[in-house]
């Protein structure tokens, strides 16, 4: 007999779900390795240690064929000029494909095909749904002045794997540029230190 309360929830785009069934929280000093301007990182570790995002999950069931919902809000701000963004991965499973779903804010999703390394950004916000096929790390990256609040919705088997993309990471950063947003390759970040 299927238990009809395991199957719902209640949830607020602006805040989540009422009872989640667990919540991870990034925060700044989490997040070594992400921001490619690494002394502009450890500047901002030295001020403080600000909630870059949180991730709330609803899981229903465990099995094979369930599916899992992540609620993800990521905080305005940036490191030098690199808007906050999420560690990123690629599922464990890496053919496993995910659903994200744009609930509020403006930001952007990194998709790197981790067989070829082609990779792409899309926007993501409000009124958008983004599709993430298999084989693709993704990243979410909030270049807005507000919260950037989503869902990803993905097997409950994909698994996260967080190590590959440590060890090969995302070609491109979003800076934030007197005229918008601006997509840059990760080594120019770099180099424009060096
Ligand atoms: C999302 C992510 C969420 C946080 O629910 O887990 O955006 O990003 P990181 O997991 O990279 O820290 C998802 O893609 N789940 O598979
Ligand atoms: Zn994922």
């Amino acid at each position: 007999m299927v238990d009809i309360e395991r199957l719902v929830r209640d949830f607020n785009p602006e805040h989540g779900f009422t009872e989640p069934d667990s919540v991870t929280e990034r925060r700044l000093h989490d997040l070594s390795g992400v921001f490619a301007d690494t002394a502009a990182y450890e500047a901002a570790c030295l001020a403080g240690n600000p909630l870059v995002y949180s991730v709330q999950i609803f899981t229903p069931g465990g099995g094979e064929g369930d599916l899992h919902v992540g609620y993800g809000t990521i905080e305005p701000g940036t490191v030098g000029s690199e808007f906050f963004m999420t560690k990123g991965h690629v599922h464990e499973r890496a053919e496993m494909a995910e659903v994200y779903i744009g609930l509020r804010g403006k930001g952007y999703m990194l998709l790197q095909d981790v067989r070829d390394g082609g990779n792409r950004a899309v926007e993501l916000g409000e009124g958008r749904i983004v599709y993430v096929p298999g084989h693709t790390a993704h990243r979410t990256v909030n270049s807005g002045s507000g919260r950037l609040a989503y869902f990803g919705i993905y097997s409950a088997a994909a698994g996260h794997d967080y190590r590959r993309i440590a060890e090969d990471d995302f070609d491109a950063v979003v800076l934030r540029g007197a005229a918008g947003p601006r997509l840059v390759p990760r080594r120019e970040v770099r180099d424009m230190k060096s």
